[in-house]
C-alpha cells in the first residue's frame, strides 16, 4: 500500500464489482468512487448484470449516480479497478480493464496468480475481513475522512463480509471503530437485517427433507439439493449440525453447488472449501469455481447425480479419512 498516493487515484477510473454484487463488493465501489471524487477524480461503476436483494435494498436509489450501463461508458480511463474478485470469471464485463491505461485490484479472495498479473496496482490480502476492510485501511493511509455515505459503505460491507463481526480480526474491529466515528453501527445493523423471503425459507426447509448425510471419520457432511437458494441452504443445514454442507441445484450455466464448512471444521482439519474441494473439482468438471475456507461455489455443465460423489471422495481425500453413509 506504500506505493499508493492520492495522485493514484486522480483522472478518470472505472470501478469493477463482481457478478450478483454483494454488500463487500458494492460497498468497496461506492467508498472507494467518493474518494476518488475526494482527490478530485471522476468515478463511474459499471452497473453490475445483477444484484443481491440486500445490497440493492442497503443503497436502494442513493447511488444512482455513480452507477453507468456498459452502452453509457466512453472514452479512456486512467485507471480501472476490480473490486472483491478474484478472476476475471467474476466480472460481468472483464474486456472493459482494456479501456484503462492502469489496472488496479482490491481483494481478500485467495488471489488467482494468472489474473493477479495483469494489475498495476494489488490490495490483495487474504487475511482481511473484506474488500472494505482493505479500502478503509486505505482512506486511513491517505489520511483521508470519510463522507457518511462512504462510512455507512464500508461498515456495512465490513459486518457483511465478517458475520456481523464473529470472523472479525483485532484490525477489522479497529476499521469498524474509526468508522464509528462517522456512522452509528447501530443503524447500519439495522439497515442489514435481512428477513428471509417466504421462498428462501422454504428452499433452506426442502433441503433439509432431502438431507443425505454422510460420516467423515467424526465430521459429520450434509449433501442435498434445492432448485434455488443453494447458498442459503447449506447455511442452514451447518446451523443444524453439520460439520460440512454441500447443496447443489439448477444454477447460471448448468448445475450451481453451494459449499459450507463450519469454522471449527476448518480448524481442526485445514481443509479449504475453496482452494482444496471446489478448485480441484472445478478443473475436473471443466467448470468455474472458488471461494473461502468455509464457503465456496461451483458452476458446471454436469448432472447433480454425478457430482455428489466427487464431492464425498474429495472431501475423503482432503481431509484423508474414509466416509460412510449415516442412516
Ligand atoms: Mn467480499
Amino acid at each position: 500500500m506504500d506505493h499508493i498516493s492520492r495522485r493514484s487515484f486522480n483522472g478518470k477510473v472505472l470501478l469493477l464489482v463482481h457478478k450478483n454484487a454483494d454488500m463487500d463488493s458494492m460497498g468497496a465501489a461506492i467508498a472507494l468512487a467518493e474518494l476518488i471524487k475526494y482527490v478530485g477524480g471522476v468515478a463511474e461503476i459499471l452497473a453490475p448484470i445483477s444484484v443481491s436483494k440486500l445490497t440493492s435494498e442497503f443503497f436502494g436509489n442513493s447511488i444512482r449516480d455513480w452507477i453507468k450501463l456498459a452502452e453509457q461508458l466512453n472514452g479512456h480511463y486512467h485507471l480501472a479497478v476490480v473490486l472483491d474478485a478474484g478472476s476475471s470469471y467474476m466480472l460481468d464485463r472483464p474486456d472493459l480493464l482494456k479501456r484503462a491505461s492502469k489496472r488496479a485490484i482490491i481483494d481478500h479472495h485467495p488471489p488467482n496468480i494468472e489474473f493477479l498479473n495483469d494489475f498495476d496496482i494489488r490490495l490483495v490480502d487474504e487475511t482481511a475481513s473484506s474488500t472494505c476492510e482493505i479500502v478503509g485501511e486505505l482512506y486511513r493511509r491517505l489520511r483521508i475522512k470519510p463522507t457518511i455515505s462512504a462510512a455507512r459503505s464500508m461498515m456495512a460491507g465490513m459486518l457483511f463480509d465478517s458475520q456481523n463481526l464473529r470472523l472479525a480480526s483485532c484490525r477489522t474491529i479497529a476499521i469498524v471503530s474509526w468508522l464509528c466515528r462517522y456512522v452509528s453501527i447501530t443503524d447500519v445493523r439495522r439497515m442489514l437485517r435481512n428477513e428471509l423471503d417466504r421462498s428462501e425459507r422454504i428452499a433452506r426447509l426442502k433441503s433439509a427433507k432431502r438431507v443425505e448425510l454422510y460420516a467423515l471419520g467424526d465430521y459429520v457432511v450434509a449433501i442435498s439439493e434445492v432448485g434455488s437458494f443453494q447458498a442459503s441452504a447449506a447455511r442452514g443445514l451447518i446451523s443444524m449440525g453439520a460439520d460440512v454442507a454441500f447443496v447443489g441445484g439448477k444454477g447460471g450455466e448448468g448445475l450451481r453447488v453451494s459449499g459450507r464448512s463450519s469454522e471449527s471444521f476448518y480448524e481442526k482439519t485445514h481443509l479449504h472449501l475453496g482452494k482444496d474441494v471446489i478448485k480441484p473439482m472445478a478443473t475436473t468438471l471443466d467448470g468455474h469455481g472458488g471461494g473461502h475456507p468455509t464457503a465456496a461455489t461451483l458452476n458446471a455443465r454436469i448432472g447433480w447425480r454425478e457430482v455428489k460423489p466427487l464431492i464425498i471422495n474429495t472431501l475423503a481425500e482432503g481431509v484423508g479419512m474414509t466416509f460412510r453413509v449415516l442412516v
